[in-house]
């Protein structure tokens, strides 16, 4: 099976090009896009991570070393798509045009971090597992019968393939060709699980043969590699041809959640392997440096820019109005069910002081 899906590569380790096929699209500029967009992720999350040790916001989910496969999939979006994110996904939907304050208010528990700016069509993270997919197929399927040429994107984890919704987002994808590509991260680990001890498949990109849709296999530390076969994928979307899985090999450095500590469940050395080796930022420099695009002052000024950009969503995230507690109450169901009604009317009165 890993033969039938070789794991396709543009940029290797060293930042060599090793795939022809895209050499004329990469360009000095498309290169520089991508950088500014890995500085920006990789800045935010690092930053995420303290705010959390430091108390100013809840438990969060990391995605460092998983970069390029969400900047370079968010990349080869078009505005009117929709993404589904998991909560390791902010680093895609922040390069799809998500607001920074609202993704921090989403990770100090508001309700307003749900909430993307207007006209972006981004769902809110899903927490449960692989519930998002039969969603964005249901989405990508409502636009086709609008006869638009508007896809969907879903992002999940390795460990999201062994949970029904999976098996149901691609069936039903498939039964009606929805213009939805299935993007899968595999960081080859859910929470502590290994991949090799929850599937026995050898890759995940052969689950498609099943529905008989492409599956495509992906080095997801090349950002080219993942934004032009995301581009592919969406482009026969689009185009009538149906939903596409992609399976785009990476992995997190860190731990699942800061609630989390991996070295209880493996050996930190590999991680610190894989940086040394395969980090989707290093290698894109060196493929910058390779071909005369680098340039030491402008790299500098992304990391400014970007950290800058960073502080003023941290200041407005701080600076945003007192949550009011009804809205944990009110944003349940569409109509209230009475035991809601029942709590928040003992709650506020526990408020009040009148109950203790
Ligand atoms: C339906 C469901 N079952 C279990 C959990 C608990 N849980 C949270 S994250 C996770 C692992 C998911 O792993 P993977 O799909 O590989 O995504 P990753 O966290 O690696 O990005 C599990 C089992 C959950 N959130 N939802
Ligand atoms: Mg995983």
């Amino acid at each position: 099976m890993e033969q039938q899906f070789p794991m396709i590569q543009v940029m290797n380790n060293d930042g060599e090009l090793v795939m022809t096929e895209y050499c004329e699209q990469i360009t000095k500029e498309l290169a520089m896009t991508f950088y500014r967009h890995l500085m920006r992720t990789r800045t935010f999350d690092r930053k995420c991570v303290s705010l959390q040790r430091q108390g100013r916001i809840g438990t969060y989910a990391p995605y460092e070393g998983q970069e390029a496969a969400q900047v370079g999939s968010a990349l080869a979006l078009k505005d009117d798509d929709w993404l589904f994110p998991t909560y390791r996904d902010h680093g895609a939907t922040m390069t799809f045009g998500h607001s920074l304050t609202r993704i921090l208010l989403y990770w100090r528990g508001r309700n307003e971090g749900c909430v993307p700016p207007n006209g972006k069509k981004i769902f809110p993270p899903s927490v449960p597992i692989a519930t998002q997919l039969p969603h964005a197929a249901g989405a990508a399927y409502a636009e086709k019968r609008k006869g638009t040429k508007n896809a969907a994107i879903v992002y999940f984890g390795d460990g999201a393939t062994s949970e029904g919704d999976f098996h149901e987002g691609l069936n039903i994808a498939s039964v009606f060709q929805a213009p939805v590509v299935f993007f899968n991260q595999n960081n080859q680990y859910a929470i502590s699980v290994p991949i090799t001890k929850q599937m026995n498949s050898q890759t995940i990109a052969q689950k498609a043969l099943a529905y008989d849709i492409p599956g495509v296999r992906v080095d997801g530390n090349d950002v080219f590699a993942v934004y032009f076969e995301t581009q592919k994928a969406l482009e026969r979307a689009r185009n009538g041809e149906g939903p596409t899985l992609i399976e785009a090999i990476t992995w997190r450095y860190g731990a699942h959640t800061t609630a989390d500590d991996p070295t209880k469940y493996r050996n930190q050395d590999e991680s610190k392997k894989r940086r040394e080796l395969a980090d989707p930022i290093q290698r894109l420099e060196r493929f910058m440096k390779r071909e005369g695009f680098w340039d030491e002052t402008w790299a500098q000024s992304v990391q400014e820019k970007v950290g800058r950009e960073v502080e003023q969503a941290i200041t407005e995230m701080e600076n945003y109005p007192e949550a009011k507690s009804d809205d944990m109450f009110d944003y349940v169901f569409a109509q209230p069910t009475w035991t809601i009604e029942q709590q928040k009317n003992e709650y506020n009165a526990w408020k009040r002081g009148s109950i203790r």
